[in-house]
């Protein structure tokens, strides 16, 4: 079936409103503060996405793989916990590769709705997920998860299961996560569950590994921001005069990625110029690393208590289930 045929069977895709990515607005304002930075969600562009997926490939980023394997493992004790009669819905699908694995764990999940900004990529992996599961009806919706104002409608009677797998959660900083948090507890009305994965904090040398791959996918992912500004917005980053780094920050318990001038220089972007001093970093990307008895705290200040988690044995990955605490009403 072709995606014009899946659009005209799925019209809510074109409901949601337009996501606008202010990609000039912001890299113009991470380049001018002191320190540098630019937001890690502009890693994502096509190259980046192949370059991601090789990432999770590698020896090192254990993160992928170790979160499926659980999901694999416990996909029907995460469904036993959770009232039969659920609405999945995932926040910023992609290709749904990990949610086959609770589609699988048995017929609890009667609609799924999966939400990502690309329609593209919606479509398409719906389009695969309902020739395997016929029995699931499913509305993609193309909307920036973050932006929300409102859900999909729940179908009555259902439990909404929120899922954001991934530990994309550690991207953003505490102050976003909690904000975040809030938001899908507002739009869930204090009702349903949230399943998260979160990245555990561990050896710093397996997390740096974990940034630092051999094969330098790592190095090509971050890089290809500069890439991604060149061509995009009449950039003249020099490649060769910037460095990829990756470290463990040990006070904020992240991995910080940066992008390192290896000597004085100026840029244009967007007809502005930049100056560099040399050894001078542009902060990419943070990738907050939890304990779970900090992060069952943390939620609570969201409305959210942390009902059971599932780890690997080595403890390195955890997928953790939340329920949203009910709205008391005003006596
Ligand atoms: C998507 N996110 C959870 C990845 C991470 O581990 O923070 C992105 C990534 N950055 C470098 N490698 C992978």
């Amino acid at each position: 079936m072709t995606l014009g045929a899946r659009e005209a069977e799925w019209p809510e895709i074109f409901t949601s409103e337009r996501p606008v990515d202010n990609f000039r607005r912001d890299v113009l304002q991470g380049l001018s503060s002191n320190p540098k930075y630019l937001s890690p969600k502009y890693f994502y562009d096509p190259r980046g996405s192949r370059l991601f997926d090789l990432i999770s490939a590698t020896e090192e980023y254990y993160l992928t793989r170790t979160e499926s394997r659980i999901l694999v493992c416990h996909a029907k004790e995460i469904m036993a916990q959770i009232p039969a009669d659920l609405t999945l819905i995932e926040l910023g699908s992609g290709s749904s590769i990990k949610t086959r694995y609770l589609l699988e764990a048995g017929s609890a999940i009667h609609d799924y709705l999966p939400i990502d900004i690309s329609r593209q990529h919606l479509l398409q992996a719906t389009a695969a997920l309902v020739e395997q599961f016929p029995s699931i009806s499913m509305h993609p919706l193309a909307a920036d998860y973050t932006q929300l104002d409102r859900l999909p409608a729940v179908r009555n009677g259902t439990t909404p299961l929120l899922f954001f797998p991934g530990s994309t959660l550690g991207n953003l900083d505490h102050e976003q996560s909690l904000a975040l948090l809030s938001r899908w507890h507002t739009l869930l009305q204090g009702r349903g569950y949230l399943l998260l994965g979160i990245d555990l904090l561990k050896d710093k040398a397996l997390l740096e590994a974990a940034y630092n791959d051999k094969a330098g996918y790592t190095a090509a992912f971050n890089m290809n921001l500069l890439r991604r500004i060149n061509r995009e917005l009449h950039g003249n980053f020099d490649f060769a005069s910037f460095k990829h780094e990756a470290f463990f920050n040990p006070d904020q318990r992240r991995i910080e990625m940066h992008l390192r001038s290896v000597c004085e220089q100026s840029v244009q972007v967007a007809g502005y110029r930049f100056h560099f001093a040399a050894g001078e970093s542009i902060h990419t990307e943070s990738s907050y690393k939890f304990k779970l008895e900090d992060f069952r705290r943390f939620v609570q200040t969201a409305a959210w208590t942390l009902q059971m988690t599932w780890t690997d044995a080595a403890q390195y990955f955890g997928v953790v289930l939340l329920k949203a605490l009910p709205y008391h009403e005003p006596s």
